[in-house]
């Protein structure tokens, strides 16, 4: 099995790279340059790239193409089931775990994003989205220690990526707080947090 994953440092890939550390996966990492961060330019989309918008992540595996986070990070749990980071389809604990991915990605970031550039102060819809984003995710992690309970799934890689990024746009709770030192705690991610640092400096020089 060839896996290849297309990442910049400290970006959306980077939980990719996390996951592939929780995983135990055999994959190429391609260091690749993007073109915006944080809606800043910052460069020109890099020709290898084979993601169609020239974003991160992108995964080659035996030369089929994913993309989009929550995906991607699906497949890599779906092709490690000895992990046990996911769940088999027809168990009952898939239903949630797709469920919990698929919100990331179409509620939570946008909710997260929607306070950021401060369209929760001006649009009472766009607040409520986010008021119901939080309040299911302060929800799950009440019953805790994960969200869905006693297994650490990729769902935490998910969602606890993006803890990282956007602790203060979300509200100050010693839930959240307890979950990101769990989350920091683990070894992949102090793995995959130094393979960062490293390659960062390595763009920097
Ligand atoms: N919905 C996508 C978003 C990916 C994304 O926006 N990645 C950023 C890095 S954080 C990127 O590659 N930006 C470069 C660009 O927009 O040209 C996902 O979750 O995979």
């Amino acid at each position: 099995m060839m896996l290849t994953l297309f990442h910049a440092p400290q970006s959306r890939s980077s939980r990719i790279v996390w996951l592939i550390e929780e995983l135990g996966a055999e994959a190429t990492i391609e260091y690749c340059a993007i073109a915006y961060r944080n809606g800043r330019k910052v460069g020109e989309p890099d020709p290898k790239n084979p993601h169609p918008d020239g974003k991160v992540p992108a995964l080659i595996h035996d030369g089929a193409l994913v993309t989009e986070s929550a995906a991607v990070a699906l497949y890599l749990a779906d092709l490690h089931p000895e992990a046990g980071l996911g769940a088999l389809p027809g168990s009952p604990e898939r239903g949630p775990l797709l469920t919990w991915l698929a919100w990331a990605a179409g509620e939570l970031e946008p909710a997260i994003w929607s306070k950021m550039t401060g369209e929760t102060d001006r649009d009472p819809a766009a607040e409520a989205r986010y008021d119901a984003a939080v309040g299911r995710l302060l929800e799950a992690l009440w019953e805790g220690p994960w969200l869905m309970g006693e297994q650490f799934t990729v769902a935490d890689v998910m969602i606890g990526s993006s803890l990282a990024w956007a602790r203060f746009a979300l509200p100050d709770s010693p839930l959240l707080d307890s979950y990101a030192e769990r989350l920091a705690a683990r070894p992949a991610r102090i793995r995959a947090d130094a393979r960062d640092a490293e390659s960062a400096v390595l763009e920097a020089a």
